[in-house]
């Protein structure tokens, strides 16, 4: 499974926006001006993006409380996200949703999601529609190794399976549920296996690579497209930052963190793949770095400066209108 050069770009170019997106919102949180609590994906690029350069607009996801990175993989705007998550009248869902919250109907990106286990029941719902519409489309749910433990993610394996719905369960297991890990609270310690014995076809990849990540989901995805049903994917990753911004993180071993940023960062293993073989220049690939932080650092300085919404917004939005 190839991409062209300008699918690898664009690869990289999420995933970087993703790092530096997570990367300046760890430093501004600590300024006490964005509201709420915020969970940071860096650290697990290569799974949104290898998932998502799958997808189109019309194809679903459904994601969880560390939601960030899933969103601009599937290509909600950056600075719109940036206004969300500091609570300001234009942001992506005009600042009344914040950082657990995001959603963009329009990219086909159905919503962060504060409840764990609540993406998988959405996206069998919204695999049921793409199914009975018959054009191919596909829904994805994200969820963590502490997701698979929920009753909700079972009856959504389960109810894909019975109805052959084209949906694609994807679990991050980047080692923790909060503070309790894996090793600990996954019985078996084998998400995928779990899944198997749903009766789908489960694969595990190196969450941190790119191309594995994209070439295994690029199997169920097309599977789901033929019409053959759910598949699973179980990506070994990890995460740089605490389970929240604020997370002591007193369960780590001291220099956990920093061997992993050495040993598990995809955007390196991303870039030295790439140009390892010429595919792309590290020239191309600092442009689209200094681009990145340049839009990062726009959308911030944006957002700080963005009126938050006022008492005259308190009741519009609230209540869906069906006319
Ligand atoms: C139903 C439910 N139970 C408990 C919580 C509290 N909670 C929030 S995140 C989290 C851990 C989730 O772990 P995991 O699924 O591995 O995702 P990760 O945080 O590692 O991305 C828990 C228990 C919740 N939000 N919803
Ligand atoms: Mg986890």
């Amino acid at each position: 499974m190839s991409l062209s050069r300008e699918g690898l770009l664009q690869a990289y170019r999420r995933m970087k926006t993703i790092r530096e997106f997570e990367e300046r919102l760890h430093l501004e949180i600590q300024t006490g001006e964005i509201p709420g609590f915020t969970h940071l994906y860096s650290g697990q690029e290569a799974v949104a993006v290898g998932v998502c350069e799958h997808l189109d607009d019309e194809d679903w996801i459904a994601s969880t409380h560390r939601g960030h990175g899933h969103c601009i993989a599937k290509g909600c705007d950056v600075p719109g996200m940036m206004l969300e998550i500091y609570g300001r009248r234009d942001g992506l869902c005009k600042g009344k949703g914040g950082s657990m919250h995001i959603a963009d109907m329009d990219k086909g990106m159905l919503g962060a999601n504060a409840i764990v286990g609540g993406g998988p029941p959405i996206a069998v719902g919204a695999a049921i529609a793409c199914r009975n519409q018959g054009r191919g489309k596909v829904a994805v749910a994200f969820g963590g190794d502490g997701s698979c433990n929920q009753g909700t993610v079972f009856e959504a394996l389960n109810m894909a399976v019975v109805l052959k719905a084209p949906a694609i369960f994807v679990f991050e297991d980047n080692g923790y549920s909060e503070h309790t890990g894996a090793s600990y609270s996954v019985g078996s310690g084998d998400i995928a296996g779990r899944c198997r014995g749903f009766g789908m076809p489960a694969e595990v990849c190196d969450g941190a690579d790119f191309f594995a990540v994209y070439e295994a989901v690029g199997r169920a995805v097309a599977r789901a497209r033929a019409g053959a049903g759910p598949s699973a994917i179980e990506a070994k990753i990890t995460r740089f930052f605490g389970h929240f911004e604020g997370d002591p993180q007193l369960y780590r071993a001291k220099d956990e963190v920093a061997r992993l940023r050495e040993s598990m960062d995809c955007l390196r293993k991303f870039r030295d793949r790439a140009t390892a073989d010429g595919t792309l220049t590290a020239a191309e690939l600092d442009a689209v770095d200094s681009e990145v932080l340049q839009l990062i650092d726009n959308s911030v300085a944006a957002a700080r400066a963005a009126t938050p919404p006022g008492a005259e917004d308190l009741l519009s939005d609230v209540y869906v209108s069906y006319q």
